[in-house]
């Protein structure tokens, strides 16, 4: 079924102010270490730094404002403010530096800002370096110049911008696996689209869950798992400056936390924690960013009793795509399309190749990718059908399987290897805590598989664990995928998301 919006709709009417408006303002909304703010309490907030937004700080419907926080609620009225305001988002990862920053003022043509106090060091820099940046206010410190008493001065009363549907709200960037970030358009329709499509056929959130979780906001995983989804159904979310696994359990144990997002790393990590997270509240657990090996699954659903629901989103879809319940879940697969997505599976030429063939993905559905001033867009989105990168297979029953990104297929001795897919081998081993493959160049086969091991406490990096890994990946896939490389390594080259960056270890 095609979703149908108005022409003139705006995100924050509808996922803050409706809550408000039918009687229900005096609902927890957001919680955090020592906080609690209900539905009123942020609709009040945002309401105020609209008005400062406005008057004070000359925002005209358009333009950019960035926005700069770990995951608090500050961050979250910023955010609503400048919905409400008719702005657009460009929310950014806590640890990014300055250069970094300026190229998202640049690329975004960000005019305003609004920073937590803690992170205004690299803020500052940024905006000596570029003049397009000229409102700046910093939050979450006293003084007679914060945000604060800005919002003490303002009315908190504020008539939402009467927006189009489409008209953009936020600028997503991409995480940046390769180091280049891209900047993706999304409409106050896309928000709620995305809304109306996962949330109710797959997670299935009740206004009494409590969402928590890792993602930065600012990675559109976190905006829409940790604020957009909880917000559509009136429920409340835990938001954690830091969200480490020992963190996360924690915060957890703390809230009464419910619904869980966070990586595939990360509940490899919690899992080892399962006699304490049986005894908590949590029921639902969600894990995206990068592929789930099936022996995370396997180890949570054994630790904890619960099925992992696996889903793949991108920036440039919004969010999730492809999913699966528990109850339908299938060991190695990411799912199904979401309701009211389309996939399929295509060659080089686009065309669509046989179940069991590996290709290209390919999906079509209410958000999509629009990149901002990018040449991109034209080898992203073919005839309305979204290229993401990924290469997949699609069995007779309509299951998607992930195999790798498409530039992470390693060929050697002409067989297509997906590096995942040796990762997965070596992760079912016990001494293996967490492992990365990549092709490197060979000479008489074009390419090797090479390994890159992180060992638990304990285990001797020797040349019989090597021995020892390469016979059991020969044991357990194809013999010829096993790694005839084995580096040990103390961690891996992660982003902010929990992606691998395989480039690092290509460059290593
Ligand atoms: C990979 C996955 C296998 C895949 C994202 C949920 O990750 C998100 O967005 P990004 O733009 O990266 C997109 C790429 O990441 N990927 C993500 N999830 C999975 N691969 N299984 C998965 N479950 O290569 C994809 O093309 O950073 C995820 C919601 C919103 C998001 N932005």
């Amino acid at each position: 079924p095609e979703l149908q919006f108005p022409e003139r709709l705006n995100c924050a009417t509808e996922l803050l102010d409706k809550h408000v408006a039918a009687g229900h303002g005096d609902r927890v909304c957001i919680r955090a270490p020592g906080l609690t703010w209900t539905y009123a309490d942020l609709r009040d907030k945002a309401n105020r730094i609209a008005n400062v937004l406005v008057q004070d700080m000359g925002l005209v419907p358009g333009n950019r404002v960035l926005l700069r926080a770990p995951n608090n609620p500050m961050l979250v009225a910023c955010w609503f403010a400048v919905m409400k305001a008719g702005g657009i988002a460009v929310a950014t990862m806590p640890l990014l530096r300055a250069k970094e920053l300026k190229a998202i003022v640049d690329i975004g043509q960000v005019s305003h800002a609004l920073c937590d106090a803690a992170l205004a060091e690299e803020m500052r820099l940024t905006a000596l370096e570029t003049p397009l940046l000229r409102h700046l206010r910093h939050f979450n410190y006293e003084g007679p110049d914060s945000l604060e008493a800005a919002m003490e001065r303002a009315s908190p009363y504020f008539d939402n911008l009467d927006t189009a549907s489409d008209d953009t709200c936020l600028l997503g960037f991409t995480s940046g696996t390769t180091g280049v970030p891209k900047a993706t358009m999304h409409f106050h329709r896309d928000v709620m689209a995305i809304c109306h499509c996962w949330p109710p056929h797959v997670l299935k959130p009740t206004a009494d869950d409590v969402f928590i979780g890792s993602p930065p906001l600012a990675f559109t995983f976190g905006l829409g798992g940790l604020v957009l989804f909880p917000m559509s159904v009136g429920a409340s979310t835990v938001l954690l400056e830091k969200a480490s696994p020992p963190q996360l359990l924690d915060g957890i144990k703390e809230f009464h936390a419910t619904v869980l997002f966070t990586a595939p790393t990360s509940y490899r990590t919690l899992a080892a924690r399962g006699i304490e997270l049986k005894r908590t509240h949590l029921r639902k657990c969600v894990s995206a960013g990068e592929a789930l090996p099936a022996s995370t699954r396997a180890l949570w659903k054994e630790a904890t009793g619960i099925e992992l629901i696996d889903g793949i989103g991108a920036t440039e879809m919004l969010h999730i795509f492809i999913s699966h319940t528990e109850d339908k879940a299938r060991p190695g697969a990411t799912g199904k399309p979401v309701p009211g997505y389309q996939a399929k599976v295509v060659d080089d030429d686009g065309n669509e190749v046989p179940p069991g063939t590996v290709g290209k993905l390919a999906v079509k559905g209410p958000t999509g990718c629009r990149y901002l001033a990018d040449e991109r867009q034209k080898t992203y989105v073919k005839n309305g059908w979204n290229v993401t990168g990924d290469a997949y297979l699609m069995d007779a029953d309509g299951y998607f399987f992930y195999q790798a990104r498409t530039d992470d297929m390693i060929i050697s001795s002409g067989y297509n290897i997906a590096a995942p897919e040796v990762e997965d081998a070596l992760m079912l081993h016990p001494a293996v805590a967490e492992c990365a493959v990549i092709g490197v160049p060979d000479e008489e086969r074009g390419q090797i598989v090479k390994a890159f091991v992180v060992l638990r406490p304990g285990q001797e990096q020797d040349a019989a664990m090597v021995k020892t890994l390469q016979d059991f990946v020969k044991q357990t896939v194809a013999p010829y995928k096993y790694p005839r490389a084995v580096e040990f390594v103390d961690k891996l080259p992660r982003t902010q998301t929990g992606k691998l960056q395989r480039f690092k270890l290509h460059e290593a």
